[in-house]
């Protein structure tokens, strides 16, 4: 009896150091006035609430999401009503959701464990892609390879898969999915796309035709060390785990710390923020593994990196409002790219360059690349836009890299058809 008990507990419980969320609430706030967004500004610099800005107070236009632990509940409310500041709720209960997300992990794990096969609609763990990886490339040898493109700050092994037909450093494509660790669609959206990606050489002909010219990167743990994190300790983790020196905060954020804009506005000197932008560029050694294979090739035609929420299609720049020479390009393409999203479950996408549409961001990825010269630079914001946030239930994964997919195609199509 007690031997059950305790097989349990253990089963039920959560790793001893684990954080928790119970109570923690995600509320909205569309701010109403210049004067509104500076108030909410000032909440998010301050650190006492421990509040987590999902999304962050720019303009009258664009919601704000906010996470407020259950412990300064009361207080950012009474912040809030004393600056007739209106606000809905999100997410009641953000524990809940999270017990959820977990207990459907568990299932699927025992599914796939007893069928031994991969759901691509569900969420799965470091290890889990890794192996699944391994599969994928033994299935398809002539077809995909994976190549170690570096280690961790952790020391884990950064995996991108290239997909060739052959030749020799063939005009290229760079897909990253999971930069920040918590926005798990992207992750298991860049899953279901290489799979997506193998199973459709040879029969879909146009994707036939793009392999049989171009190769595609795909980086799906681009923080392979924040992904383990989001697992094992924090789900709400979304940077790099480097230790700050001087500070008793970890990580950076890896979408800062590119050698664009690096330490401009839209990044924080702050080591305790969620946008920190690191000692120096490329300090991390996760964007330094990609910045050196991205050179080291010096072919790469386009860059991709997804990102997750707010059902957004960008271009640069993000250090600067001002809009770059292929603008007019990028846009037209990016909006027939988003049509073609729209067209299959209806989900809508806006489209424009990140300062622009949501906000000036220094140290970008996309960023960086643009200026290398790599003209089809975009970032995608998956599904949704709020409703569940980092939260996507597993069940919108495969409609959200489907219809994501139609897009990804459209870029790349693009992209084949105007060397340059
Ligand atoms: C995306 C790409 C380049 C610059 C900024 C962004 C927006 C992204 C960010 O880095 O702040 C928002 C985000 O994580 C949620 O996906
Ligand atoms: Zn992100």
């Amino acid at each position: 009896m007690r031997g059950l008990w305790m097989l349990l507990v253990l089963v039920a419980a959560a790793r001893a150091d684990e954080r928790v969320f119970i109570g923690d609430q995600v509320i909205r706030v569309i701010p109403e006035s210049e004067e509104q967004i500076q108030l909410l500004q000032a909440l998010e610099t301050q650190e006492e609430w421990e509040v987590d800005f999902w999304l962050h107070p720019v303009s009258t236009e664009l919601p704000i999401d906010i996470r407020v632990p259950l412990s300064s509940h009361s207080a950012v409310t009474e912040f809030l009503h004393q600056h007739n500041i209106h606000y809905s709720i999100l997410i009641n209960n953000l524990q809940e959701l999270l017990d959820e997300e977990k207990a459907e992990m568990q299932r699927n794990q025992m599914r796939e464990r007893s069928t031994k096969s991969f759901n691509f609609g569900a969420y799965h763990s470091l290890e889990t892609i890794y192996s699944w990886m391994d599969t994928l490339v033994a299935q398809y040898p002539k077809l995909i390879s994976k190549q170690e493109i570096g280690r961790s700050y952790e020391n884990r092994p950064m995996y991108a898969l290239k997909f060739s037909t052959g030749g020799d450093k063939r005009p290229a494509i760079w897909i990253d999915t999971g930069i920040h660790s918590r926005e798990w669609v992207s992750q298991a959206t860049g899953v279901w796309t290489a799979n997506k990606i193998a199973t459709d050489y040879g029969t879909d002909a146009s994707l036939t035709s793009l392999l049989n010219t171009m190769d595609i990167y795909m980086l799906l743990l681009a923080n392979p060390d924040g992904y383990a994190y989001t697992h094992s300790n924090d789900r709400m983790w979304r940077k790099t785990r480097s230790k700050n020196s001087g500070s008793v905060c970890r990580g950076v954020d890896p979408n800062r710390n590119w050698d664009a804009g690096f330490g401009g506005p839209g990044a924080s000197r702050n080591p305790c923020s969620d946008s920190f932008h690191g000692p120096s560029a490329h300090s991390e050694i996760e964007v330094k593994n990609v910045v050196d294979l991205i050179k080291s090739h010096g072919n790469f035609k386009s860059f991709i990196s997804v990102h997750a929420y707010s059902q957004l299609l960008m271009y640069p720049y993000g250090y600067t409002c001002r809009d770059i020479p292929d603008q007019p390009e990028l846009d037209s393409v990016g909006r027939a790219a988003v049509q073609k999203l729209t067209s299959l479950y209806g989900t809508r996408y806006k489209v424009g360059s990140i300062c622009n549409i949501i906000y000036q961001a220094s140290g970008g990825s996309i960023d960086w690349t643009y200026n290398l010269g790599i003209k089809y630079s975009y970032a995608f914001e998956l599904r949704d836009t709020g409703r569940y946030g980092f939260i996507l239930p597993a069940s919108q994964i495969i409609p959200t890299a489907s219809e994501t997919w139609l897009a990804l195609k459209h870029i790349m199509e693009y992209v084949r058809d105007h060397p340059y």
